[in-house]
């Protein structure tokens, strides 16, 4: 049998042999050969050397940053040309499906580190078009940290684990970090982005993308316009609360990678639609920020986003190692039609990931790991190096040659050649930050006044987290002086919660601060046109709440239960697209009181309140009278409603709603649904039950629980 008849039948894993890497059949692999029994390992045990030298080598460096990745296959089609715009070929017909491969990922962890840390998430997209690659190299949150790529190591140092004892893992709870950002003010606007409900995701399909930076947008004309990118998730964007975040790292590691995993198998694909925000080149200088300023927004209201495809992930990588690890993205894999800017921190980075890749992927090669190949032919004279697959077995390999008919030759601009858009650009060399990036508050103003109060709230208490772990008094008074530029009573509230002092402004310093806003506002009027104070599309509340598609149920039961009850709101959810799981005290059929029987997939122990979105208890006396009895059972339906979920019982059920003091329960027949997310009902109208159930889970948290709290 050749190598290939072997790896073909791997599909079938039919009367296949286990071989060396050579191709020699293996006898024996329980035992390394000896010399005797009880004797010493031979050094010509072939087999044994050559496995263990293979294993011992498995390992690749891990990325630097966003480490801790989960991919996916899919597709990408846009829903109109957009010619007029851009001349990028996937961007011009709608029956064009181009193939994509998406990375999810955090930034601070390790590999296996647990995936609902407080973190951004990066959001890297690879086109493979026909045109070659286009990476879309992105994260959930628009803005970032700093504004010059020279920072960036400082950055990453800073906020990783501390050198001398490697803690804390995947966090920025620490000194290090809290003590470089209360040192880089321009830090501001992406700090309160971190601190807010964006930086923990309930799903990888449920939060927005951006690709950050300005690019530009070129036309078959030659015209360019600047351009950012975003993703808008289908299903809206929903995350999870932090007290439940850090109990998922610990009960559910994979808890995002695992979602997006059963998504897809399960035919519920993850879409996002891409959107642009484009502004004209004479546009440029518009704006009361500089849109070359990567810690700057383009506010929605101001420049609004044009919907222009749909993304669909539809299959789950075959091997993580290869597909999910040794994928290599770079925001300089671009195509005819797609430019960069002069964005000091895009510029960096055009350089720095070509150069990971060497080192991570161990040689100039990882263009032809099958991942990473463009779809399209690849020709040219670069040759040899660690790993080459391609060996062209012609003559000639340099350009120009007359031996070799001149081949391969460039292309001109009309059959896709790519072509620089020629920026103007001159000026003297400096080491410098323009002036236009001086603001490093009012955008971080925005952000907070976008806020719902509750979302307000938790900021507050991610600071309050956050700077409660670091040791350094002063680096905490340091940070309640930025807070300040961006709210004093936030900044007060901080200070007291982290044991720090906070005088507000003097009369004297204010009246200097109305005179300084009084000379902005003049200068604004005269040479800043656009501006808002407030942008509601920043705030996750105004996400869609119409949908139930992907969520997850957890339906607790004991022998002798209400399968009527049971029965019409798992079909009613499932209707919707979302999942209803059974939990009991053990595993295996429960029985239902009429004799029916439901299985039990997870138990107390194996699972808990935080690895759903809602629970329901159906009545049934028996079955009510042994749930009433654990323990186990009132922590679930507590937990869950401090969590704010939905919850639903029915029947004698609602007595266990009592039980666990969740005030807010009505014995009544379903009319309204409670502001509080808590359906009950002493009939049997289920579908009217299930209806509010369904509508109750639709809005994913019910706040007004947490408003209680909200500080006066
Ligand atoms: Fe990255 N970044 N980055 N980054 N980044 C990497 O490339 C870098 C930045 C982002 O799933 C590295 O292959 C510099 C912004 C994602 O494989 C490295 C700067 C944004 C991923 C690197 C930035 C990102 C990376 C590490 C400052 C959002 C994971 C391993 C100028 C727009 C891609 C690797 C994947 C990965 C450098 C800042 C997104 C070292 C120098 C801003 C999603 O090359």
């Amino acid at each position: 049998m050749t190598n290939q008849e072997n790896n073909h039948n791997e599909e079938t894993n039919e009367n296949i042999y286990l071989t060396t890497n050579q191709g020699v059949r293996i006898h024996h692999t329980d035992d390394s050969l000896k010399a005797g029994d009880r004797g010493p390992t031979l050094m010509e045990d072939f087999h044994f050397r050559e496995k263990m030298t293979h294993f011992d080598h498995e390992r690749i460096p891990e990325r630097v940053v966003h480490a801790r990745g989960s991919g996916a296959h899919g597709y990408f089609q846009v829903y109109e040309s957009m010619a007029e715009y851009t001349k990028a070929g996937f961007l011009q017909d709608p029956s064009l499906k181009t193939p994509v491969f998406v990375r999810f990922s955090t930034v601070v962890g390790f590999r296996g580190s647990a995936d609902t840390v407080r973190d951004a998430r990066g959001f890297a997209t690879k086109f493979y078009t026909q045109e070659g690659n286009y990476d879309l190299v992105g994260n959930n949150i628009p803005v970032f940290f700093i504004q010059d790529a020279i920072k960036f190591p400082d950055l990453v140092h800073a906020v990783k684990p501390e050198p001398h004892n490697e803690m804390p893992q995947a966090s920025a709870a620490h000194d290090n970090f809290w003590d470089f950002i209360s040192l880089m003010p321009e830090s501001m606007h992406m700090i309160f982005w971190v601190l807010s409900d964006r930086a923990i995701p309930r799903s990888y399909s449920m939060m927005e993308g951006f690709g950050v930076h300005t690019f530009r947008f070129v036309n078959a004309e030659g015209k360019a316009r600047f351009v950012k990118f975003h993703w808008k998730p289908v299903l809206g964007m929903h995350s999870l609360v932090w007290d439940e975040a850090q109990k998922i790292a610990g009960k559910d590691p994979d808890f995002n990678r695992r979602d997006l995993w059963e998504s897809i198998e399960m035919g519920n694909f993850p879409e996002f639609e891409l959107g642009v925000q484009m502004i004209e080149e004479e546009d440029e200088m518009m704006f009361d920020f500089d849109i070359l300023d990567a810690t700057k927004i383009w506010p929605e209201e101001i420049v609004p986003v044009k919907k222009v495809g749909k993304m669909v992930l539809n299959r789950n990588p075959d091997n993580f190692f290869a597909e999910t690890e040794q994928v290599a993205f770079h925001p300089g894999h671009v195509v005819p039609g797609i430019d960069f800017t002069n964005d000091p921190l895009l510029q960096g980075r055009l350089f720095s990931y070509v150069d990971t890749q060497l080192t991570r992927l161990g040689g100039p090669n990882f263009a032809e790991i099958p991942i990473n190949r463009p779809k399209v032919a690849v020709h040219n004279n670069q040759q040899d190096g660690f790993m080459r697959q391609h060996n062209p077995t012609r003559k000639v390999n340099y350009f120009p040659n007359s031996l070799g008919q001149n081949a391969p030759i460039t292309a001109p601009e009309e059959e896709g050649g790519y072509v620089h858009y020629a920026e103007k650009v001159e000026g003297r060399k400096i080491r410098r930050r323009s002036e236009s990036f001086n603001d490093h508050f009012s955008q971080a103003r925005l952000f907070w006044n976008s806020m719902s109060e509750v979302e307000k709230m938790h900021i507050q208490d991610a600071f309050l987290f956050e700077l409660g772990k670091v040791e350094s008094q002063e680096v905490r008074q340091r940070m309640v002086g930025l807070i300040a530029k961006v709210d004093q009573e936030l900044a007060a509230t901080v200070a007291e919660g982290v044991g720090v002092s906070y005088s507000s402004p003097s009369i004297g310093e204010k009246a200097k601060e109305v005179a300084h806003n009084v000379t902005e506002t003049v200068k604004e009027a005269v040479t800043r046109k656009k501006t808002v104070d407030k942008s509601p599309t920043l705030s996750m509340e105004n996400t869609r709440k119409d949908t139930i598609k992907g969520r997850k149920v957890a339906c607790i039961l004991a022998d002798g239960f209400d399968y009527d009850a049971f029965q019409h709101v798992k079909s009613a959810l499932e209707a919707e697209g979302a999942q209803l799981k059974v939990v009991s005290k053990r595993l295996g059929m429960i029985r239902a009181s009429d004799g029916k029987e439901a299985e039990a997939k997870k138990t107390f122990l194996t699972t808990g309140s935080i690895m759903f979105d809602a629970v329901f208890i159906p009545g049934g006396a028996d079955s009510v009278q042994a749930l009433k009895k654990q323990g186990d059972v009132l922590h679930f339906v507590q937990e869950a409603y401090k969590h704010c979920k939905p919850i639903a019982a029915s029947g004698e059920a609602v007595e266990i709603l009592q039980l666990s003091r969740i005030d807010d329960v009505t014995l009544a027949s379903p009319q309204t649904l409670s502001d509080k997310g808590v359906v009950t009902t002493q009939q049997t109208e289920w579908p009217e039950f299930a209806k509010l159930f369904v509508q109750s889970l639709a809005q994913h948290r019910h706040w007004n629980r947490q408003k209680e709290a909200v500080p006066a």
